[in-house]
């Protein structure tokens, strides 16, 4: 697919306050005509990503599956709109499917999944998105060796889940410096202030705690976000966790920093005043940086699956039907060991010999190594 934008990234804070209004107003857009959706939590967030995409996201809209690409998660997948929204003044969607949001047969689900090319993974269920990105962070440093950067947005509720702490815990002791988690403290989660409200040096502690790099700003002031974002580039040698104190809501005063608005669209005539308030709708277009170049280290590489799994760890029921193997593709197990099937594939070879497969690991499959 090919992607057009209208207007360069400029190096003027003034464009990213104005697009981060543009991004509100389009998350309020597209939830108010699908009669769903999280607006509020998708404009707390819209400076934090306003900033980060006209001025620091290394990406290649066109090439989605450009190994290079900085990875921007959105773990806090309920603010979908706002993601759309940012497709959008990237230029990778057009308003038109904008406002398809959450429409039978859109691919704007309520939540982002991979069926949209520049969704690296489904996220909605809280506190898997920042656990994922510490995996990418790290193939990216220790495997592939590639120069990208990874940046995921969670929700202050989302923070009570055990999974985003078990991630920060691995990723301070990993040293992932690729990985910049954005903390959205809007104080509210989807039922009243969450457990540690705007109290932000309680998180830095915590972050602190983790072996990660805190930096605790104001998530609506873009010279500060700006600072951060360039901070967090720089060698700290640990992941940065930016703690931004944000509003619900923000940019529209009927519903700021109130409680009872979550996951709820606007109706149309208070979407209307919204969008008044906010400055009315933009098409401003960003033209994201492009990623540096690299290869992964990491090759595809023969390997020789020599047993078939020992009897002690074999299933005891048969597994599930497959899909008849088609000429090339065939299931085998892997690891060697594993009640698990991979499908792979590789030419049929005779029974009797060793089967050779293709994988993404370098690592050897049989089970003396294992
Ligand atoms: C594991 C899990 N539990 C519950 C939910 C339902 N849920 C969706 S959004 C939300 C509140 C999120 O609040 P927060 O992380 O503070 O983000 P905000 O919307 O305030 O920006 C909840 C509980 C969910 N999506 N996943």
């Amino acid at each position: 697919m090919s992607v057009t934008t209208e207007a360069p990234a400029t190096t003027d804070l003034d464009f990213a306050r104005q697009l981060g209004q543009q991004l509100r107003v389009d998350s309020i857009r597209c939830s108010t005509a699908a009669g769903s959706g999280h607006p509020t939590s998708s404009m707390s967030a819209a400076d934090l990503i306003a900033v980060l995409l006209s001025r620091y996201l290394q990406y290649d809209w066109n090439k989605p599956k450009d190994p290079n690409n900085d990875h921007l998660i959105f773990s806090k997948g309920h603010a979908s709109p706002l993601c759309y929204a940012m497709f959008k003044a990237a230029g990778a969607i057009t308003d038109t499917e904008l406002l398809t949001f959450r429409k039978f047969g859109s691919r704007l689900q309520g939540h982002p999944t991979p069926e949209i090319p520049w969704v690296d993974v489904a996220t909605g269920s809280l506190g898997q998105g920042l656990p994922i990105s510490v995996g990418v962070a790290m193939a990216g440093k220790n495997l592939d060796k590639l120069p990208y950067h990874v940046w995921v947005l969670c929700g202050d509720s989302e923070l009570a889940e055990g999974s985003i702490w078990e991630a920060l815990d691995k990723a301070g002791f990993y040293g992932l410096s690729n990985l910049t988690a954005i903390l959205d403290i809007n104080r509210l989660g989807q039922r009243g202030e969450t457990e540690y409200g705007w109290t932000l040096d309680t998180y830095r502690r915590r972050v602190e705690a983790f072996g990660c790099f805190p930096i605790v700003i104001d998530g609506h002031d873009v010279t500060a976000i700006d600072r951060a974002y360039g901070n967090a580039l720089s060698a700290t040698g640990k992941p940065t966790v930016i703690i931004a104190k944000t509003i619900k809501g923000k940019g529209f005063s009927e519903i700021e920093n109130k409680d009872g608005w979550h996951g709820r669209a606007l109706p149309p005539d208070m979407a209307e005043r919204a969008i008044k308030e906010l400055g009315g709708i933009r098409h401003l277009k960003v033209k994201t940086a492009k990623p540096e170049s690299g290869a992964p280290a990491i090759k595809h590489v023969d390997v020789t699956v020599t047993s078939p799994c020992p009897p002690s760890r074999r299933r005891t029921r048969s597994p599930p039907a497959r899909p008849t193997a088609t000429r090339s593709w065939r299931w085998v197990r892997f690891p060697t060991w594993s009640p698990w099937t991979v499908r792979c594939r590789t030419p049929r070879t005779p029974t009797s010999s060793p089967r050779r497969i293709r994988t993404g690991s370098s690592r050897s499959t049989s089970p003396s190594s294992s």
